[in-house]
């Protein structure tokens, strides 16, 4: 849980700029990335409902940049009805198959969850 809170604070701000606006979890990515961190102390994440803190949708879009340092992929993606999200540019963490599996240029069609502490793509299907 630290470890991943660690790692995932690199790319959140790219994810959270992208998709703070209109979002549940609004109030919590208006906080400084040092307090956001303190947030995700065990015992706040315990006292609310995983189901509503991380959603899972799809979407589809094209694969604008990998950056392996960040480990993530930045995909311009449509609009993703079922979390209330319009069409924008944005980076998923990806793991490290799903980012040597695409390239920039690809369309794609994939799976994410996203919450307080980012969007993390789950599957990739090619176009
Ligand atoms: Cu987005």
């Amino acid at each position: 849980m630290r470890t991943t809170t660690l790692l995932t604070s690199l790319a959140a701000p790219l994810a959270l700029a992208a998709c703070d606006s209109g979002q549940d979890m609004a109030e919590m990515n208006d906080m400084p990335m040092a307090e956001d961190g303190m947030m995700m102390d065990d015992q706040d994440m315990s006292a609310m409902d995983p189901g509503d803190m991380m959603q899972t949708a799809s979407a589809e879009g094209t694969v604008t940049a990998i950056d392996g340092e960040a480990g993530t992929i930045t995909v311009e993606h449509g609009p993703v009805a079922a979390i209330d999200w319009p069409a924008m540019t944005m980076a998923f963490e990806a793991d490290e198959q799903l980012r040597s599996d695409v390239s920039v240029g690809e369309g794609i069609s994939f799976e994410f969850r996203t919450g307080p502490e980012g969007s993390v793509i789950t599957s990739i299907t090619k176009q």
